[in-house]
């Protein structure tokens, strides 16, 4: 018996959001699950998100990608950088999530380790997954970071990668809070801390689950989608 393939798209500090997606996808340990990056920054608790993602990561196969706030902030709490940047794009939320007090002792040795198993880019005999874009003409492992993690669908839409494997997104959001599938490639940053939702693709089945800030679960059935 082979599990599922789920991705899940920019969380953004909606640890609610996240909560109530992963109760009703309801994963286990014959799952894969992949989380597209940017999990910190903006939303209500980037804490309370990393807490429950180290807690799925025992609860099924987690593969979690680095998103562009990851390196932002760990540019800062691990680099030693300036944080004038990452502060701009939301890392006062985060900082104020973790109760920061001018001490980056805050951020637990647990949370450490999570940040340290991000990968860049996950590929399955059918699908690639990354943060932000891809070179159609590149293997992923020959992808810029620029490219993986920062490069929005908006400044470049890439035709089919030359694997034959579709591709799943996160990064560029859609302000509708809707699914951008083009067919090789689908976006699911469906902008859950902005007012839309937080969703996971079932890769494989194409089964969509949606939440929103307050943890409210949409249904699709009436939708029309
Ligand atoms: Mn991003």
């Amino acid at each position: 018996m082979t599990g599922r393939t789920i991705a899940i798209g920019d969380i953004h500090g909606c640890s609610t959001a996240l909560d109530s997606l992963l109760e009703a996808i309801e994963p286990n340990e014959l799952d894969t699950v992949v989380t597209l990056g940017d999990y910190v920054d903006r939303g209500p608790n980037s804490k309370g998100v990393i807490d429950r993602l180290i807690q799925l990561s025992r609860e099924c196969n987690l593969i979690a990608l680095q998103g562009n706030h990851e390196e932002m902030m760990l540019d800062v709490v691990q680099r030693d950088q300036q944080p004038f940047r990452w502060l701009q794009y939301g890392g006062v939320e985060t900082l104020d999530s973790y109760l920061f007090a001018g001490d980056m002792s805050v951020i637990p040795a647990e949370h450490h380790q999570f940040f340290d198993s991000m990968v860049d880019f996950y590929e399955t005999e059918d699908f690639l997954f990354l943060h932000a874009n891809y070179m159609a003409d590149e293997p992923l492992e020959q992808n810029s970071v620029h490219v993986l993690r920062w490069l929005k669908l908006t400044e470049s839409t890439p035709p089919p990668h030359f694997s034959g494997k579709r591709a799943i997104v996160g990064h560029t959001h859609d302000h509708g809070g809707e699914i951008f599938d083009i067919g090789h490639l689908v976006c699911i940053d469906t902008y859950c801390y902005g007012g839309g939702w937080l969703t996971a693709l079932d890769c494989d089945s194409g089964e969509i689950w949606q939440t929103d800030v307050d943890g409210n679960l949409r249904n699709r059935s009436t939708n029309g989608q």
